[in-house]
């Protein structure tokens, strides 16, 4: 069985039904180009510094990896924090909790003559499982073409419906998440899948950005890997979705600082409000870009 894949301009509820029903769900040609290599050159002194130092037995003998990519590839953000991607995570997220945070943000670059990364859940680090809760979703984004020779992300259809603790489903059932340049492969974190092996001459690259509950630890330690002085560039919606506000309100807010939500995220953002540059926490979405002092 293939995933489904739907053009950049799909209702998002078709792609977000489709998402419920298989795990994982893919948009093709989302991002134009021209942000994909600019994101592709900000990372790439990233996975030639150190890329090959976050090597493990699970990430693989031939990939590089960088993680934390809003420390030093501001262009990211327009991927992490795309309307589309948070349309989907708002439907599939959202029904749990105030709001959702990005869990990790990671460059995968997979060198000819890798072998199949083993299959995995990401929801892994976290020990409850709920039926028809979800926990996180992942969204990979293909810096390049995602093909079967070159390593695309494979991943078991169907196989989010397993409570991970009673079953295991059948792991060799899965589809390669073929897809081109600029496309997004969306899958739950419930989903099982693993990147493929790389039979090509060329790298296979993407960035995987995950997004949890708010209510849950994120993966990354976002205050460290993005510290203040470095969120501060990001537009207030960014910052939030770094864990830079808080969670809730009342006596179920999390997440505060000084007792409140962290300040820096709301001066500025009060003042923007004021100033009717920037909607407020509760209204509408702004559009996600970097570089330059939030007005
Ligand atoms: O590189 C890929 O296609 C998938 C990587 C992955 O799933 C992971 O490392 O968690």
């Amino acid at each position: 069985m293939q995933l489904k894949s739907f053009a950049a301009n799909a209702p998002a509820a078709a792609v977000v039904a489709a998402l419920r029903c298989d795990g994982g769900v893919i948009l093709r040609e989302l991002a134009p180009d021209e942000l994909i290599d600019a994101c592709a050159a900000q990372l790439r002194s990233s996975f030639d510094s150190f890329g090959e130092s976050q090597r493990t037995d699970f990430s693989g003998a031939k990939t590089l990896r960088c993680g934390g990519v809003l420390r030093y590839a501001p262009r990211c953000a327009e991927l992490i924090a795309h309307p589309r991607v948070l349309d989907i995570a708002d439907a599939i997220l959202l029904p749990s909790c105030a709001d959702y945070q990005i869990g990790s943000t990671t460059g995968i670059e997979i060198l000819p003559g890798e072998s199949e990364q083993q299959l995995h859940r990401d929801d892994t680090p976290y020990p409850i499982q709920v039926a028809g809760l979800e926990l996180q979703i992942g969204v990979m984004w293909a810096f390049n073409e995602f093909t079967a020779e070159n390593g695309a992300t494979r991943v078991v259809p169907g196989s989010h419906r397993f409570l991970r603790a009673w079953h295991r489903p059948d792991l060799t059932r899965c589809a390669s998440a073929l897809m081109p340049k600029g496309s997004a492969l969306f899958y739950l974190g419930s989903t099982w899948h693993g990147g493929g092996a790389n039979r090509s001459r060329c790298p296979r690259t993407g960035l995987i950005n995950t997004y949890c509950l708010g209510w849950l630890r994120s993966e990354e330690n976002h205050c460290l890997e993005v510290p203040p002085e470095v969120a501060r560039q990001y537009e207030a919606r960014v910052r939030r979705l770094l864990g830079y506000t808080t969670h809730g309100a009342g006596h179920d807010q999390l997440g505060y600082y000084g007792g409140d939500d962290p300040v820096w995220v709301r001066q500025e953002e009060s003042a923007a409000v004021a100033r009717g540059q920037v909607p407020g926490k509760d209204d509408a979405r702004p559009t996600a870009t970097a570089g330059g002092e939030p007005a």
